[in-house]
């Protein structure tokens, strides 16, 4: 029976933790929170047609954006679960202004870790029934154990980070995730309650053949992303490739790496620093990239070597198979 020979994820986070780098028991136990919260999430994610929950909460975020009521109530499952436990030392949220830094009750604020967030990602389809993601990344605060957090901690390269991941709400659920020993992918049994191993050592074809944009915006791209569409589209080898976008960064992403792709949101003459957060989107699947043998640019240079300036701070994005966007950059090159 699949359910019985299969890992569970907690099983997997106990038997890995010795083979972490770092002091292990607080990562476990910050995992572990993050797949409660990701259960609690999934399942109002689910329900999401029955009741009403859907449509703007009224808020704009940080960004301009109206909120749906489901990203509120995410970013409150995700930090309330990680509070009341006490495992980390701070908190960022795509949907907070601010970052919190939460003191432990022992008030030495032993925890070492920070914890950013995009509680659901891609929200605007969730009124639609595709597929939205949480996206997590985890650092180690740069700041000392027993003083509060500070923005310093939370404004690190993305090379520093020790684990990320994220939850697709698809057609099932699953949680995907790395601390930097390649990554693995767990389904939600929902009878159970219980993520299963069910994609181990997950990794990015070298190359393939769906590239993935929003081509409604081609005539305010770069040169250089235009080239390499019409270069993607041309009849030549393997080419013209095919064309797959969701306008979801968890599932094209997903989709991508199972399939073999590139997932691009170039800057463009309207936003000139393209859509996506550094801290909250890119990092973390840059994360997972590099560690499934992917590659993650903002079309010159590595996105986890950028020095972040601010919280919500957003950069081009090409992330996929690593001959793909490698690809993309050369085009980027030319101009
Ligand atoms: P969000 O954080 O407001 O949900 O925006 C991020 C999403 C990504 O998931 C997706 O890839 C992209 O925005 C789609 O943007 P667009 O509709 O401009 O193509
Ligand atoms: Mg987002």
């Amino acid at each position: 029976m699949f359910d019985l020979q299969h890992k569970t994820l907690g099983e997997f986070i106990i038997a890995n933790q010795d083979s972490f780098q770092y002091t292990s028991g607080e990562l476990s136990r910050l995992l572990n929170g993050l797949r409660l919260a990701a259960k609690v999430v999934n399942h109002e994610v689910n329900k999401a047609g029955l009741v009403d929950i859907l449509g703007g909460a009224g808020d704009t975020n940080i960004q301009g954006e109206n909120q749906q009521k489901l990203d509120v109530l995410a970013n409150e499952k995700f930090i309330q679960t990680l509070k009341n436990r006490e495992i980390v030392c701070g908190i960022a949220s795509e949907e907070e202004d601010d970052f919190i830094a939460i003191n432990s009750k022992d008030e030495n604020h032993q925890n070492k870790y920070v914890v950013l967030i995009d509680p659901l990602d891609g929200s605007s389809n969730i009124d639609v029934n595709v597929s939205v993601g949480t996206i997590f990344s985890i650092y180690r605060r740069i700041t000392p154990v027993g003083t509060p957090v500070t923005m310093e901690d939370f404004l690190q390269p993305g090379k520093n980070q020790i684990a990320a991941g994220y939850i697709i709400y698809g057609t099932s659920t699953m949680l995907v995730y790395t601390t930097g020993d390649g990554v693995n992918g767990f389904t939600l049994n929902p009878a159970l309650g219980t993520f299963y191993l069910s994609h181990p050592n997950m990794e990015f074809p070298e190359t393939g053949k769906i590239y993935s944009v929003n081509e409604g915006n081609y005539i305010h791209f770069p040169q250089g992303v235009k080239d390499y569409i019409k270069y993607c589209q041309k009849e030549e080898g393997d080419r013209p490739y095919t064309s797959r976008y969701i306008g979801s960064l968890v599932s094209d992403f997903h989709r991508n790496m199972i399939k073999g792709g590139i997932y691009m949101y170039p800057k463009s003459s309207m936003a000139h620093n393209g859509k996506l957060r550094l801290l909250y989107e890119c990092n973390p699947m840059a994360f997972l990239a590099e560690q499934a043998n992917g590659k993650a640019s903002d079309g010159f240079q590595r996105i986890m070597d950028i020095q972040p300036s601010e919280l919500h701070e957003r950069v081009p994005f090409f992330c996929g198979s690593k001959k793909m966007v490698e690809k993309a950059e050369e085009f980027m090159a030319k101009y």
